[in-house]
């Protein structure tokens, strides 16, 4: 409410598109914690003893969001890690102005060992010059730099949102005892130099020279004095929005480069590196491709992959050079 009164010819929309995700989130949170008990861990296809077809937790997170959004006239299409294709609105219902990307359970490795997972959202306004009706691939295809608002949801040790509209970044706490986010940490600045690498090192041999040098001086310290690298603590949970989060908070370096397993690494730019990147950026942050900024780059598909190196400033300039100069 905060942030709407800041743009006087705000219509509320963008607001109402936020709670929806807030309801998206508060039905999600409420399986994940359940996860253990509820039958819910099945593969999909299978029958549980209820009779019931068994849903993967990332299905039903992906169902749950599209649902929560899809009639509500807010947005024209969604594009979701679990789905091939964008989805637009369906036909005969009404379309808004908003484009929702989305990757409704992110570190599905974790569900079944209870560790930490999250949702991470970017919101666009559409582009197609067609103002009503379904949106189009188009309309999901653009630059980070044009996100309205991206966040995410963490299925932590609590349920938080942490989400920007260009105003900073702001986190809420589910309180599950009135069933609301509240506001819980306003304005969440990064520090300049973080206190951890976060990096999967098993890929190391696979990692080009730049690469091995950026780890390993953010491991070692790099010995050069006042301004460049201190050794780090190591910190990696395997879940993007878990080690993001930590990082963003406690000030670190999130690595997922480009491998030769993976030329243009493993994450997905759309929903999972821009809107972190937005994030970021407005808390004092930085995250870049290991050359151009994240929020620079133009996706020419739904799923495209990028590297990433996300986190404290100083580490990410730091990290960009060294594997630029390889
Ligand atoms: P996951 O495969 O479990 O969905 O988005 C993909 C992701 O998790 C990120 O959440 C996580 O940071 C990364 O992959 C982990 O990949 P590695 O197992 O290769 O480290």
């Amino acid at each position: 409410m905060e942030q709407e009164r800041l743009h006087p010819e705000a219509t509320g929309e963008l607001s109402n598109l936020l709670y929806d995700l807030c309801l998206a989130a508060k039905i999600i949170s409420r399986q994940v914690r359940r996860a253990g008990l509820s039958d819910i861990l099945g593969e999909m296809g299978t029958t549980n003893v209820q009779g019931e077809l068994q849903q993967k937790l990332d299905v039903f997170a992906n169902e749950t969001v599209r649902h929560s959004v899809q009639h509500t006239g807010r947005i024209c299409i969604m594009g979701s890690e679990e789905d091939e294709n964008p989805v637009p609105v369906p036909p005969g219902k009404p379309a808004g102005k908003y484009v929702l990307l989305y990757d409704p359970l992110d570190g599905s490795a974790n569900i079944d060992v209870n560790v930490s997972i999250g949702t991470i959202f970017s919101i666009h306004r559409r582009v197609s010059p067609k103002k009503t009706g379904p949106g189009t691939l188009a309309d999901c295809l653009q630059r980070g730099r044009k996100q309205i608002a991206a966040g995410y949801i963490l299925y932590g040790s609590s349920t938080m949102l942490v989400y920007t509209t260009g105003s900073g970044v702001h986190g809420f706490t589910l309180d599950p005892t009135i069933g609301e986010f509240l506001l819980s940490h306003p304005h969440i600045r990064t520090p300049e130099v973080g206190k951890y690498y976060s990096v999967n090192e098993s890929h190391w041999d696979q990692w080009t020279p730049g690469v091995q040098r950026a780890v390993a001086a953010f491991k070692n310290g790099d010995g050069a004095g006042k301004g460049r690298v201190e050794a780090k603590n190591a910190r990696y949970i395997g879940s993007l929005v878990a080690d993001f989060h930590r990082n963003l908070m406690s000030g670190g370096v999130f690595l997922y480069p480009a491998d030769t397993r993976s030329p243009q690494g493993k994450l997905r730019l759309l929903y999972e590196a821009a809107p972190l990147a937005f994030v970021v950026e407005q808390a004092g942050g930085l995250a870049t491709d290991g050359g151009q900024p994240i929020l620079d780059q133009t996706p020419t598909t739904l799923h495209q992959r990028t590297p990433l190196v996300i986190g404290s400033k100083a580490d990410v300039n730091f990290a960009t050079e060294v594997i630029g100069s390889s």
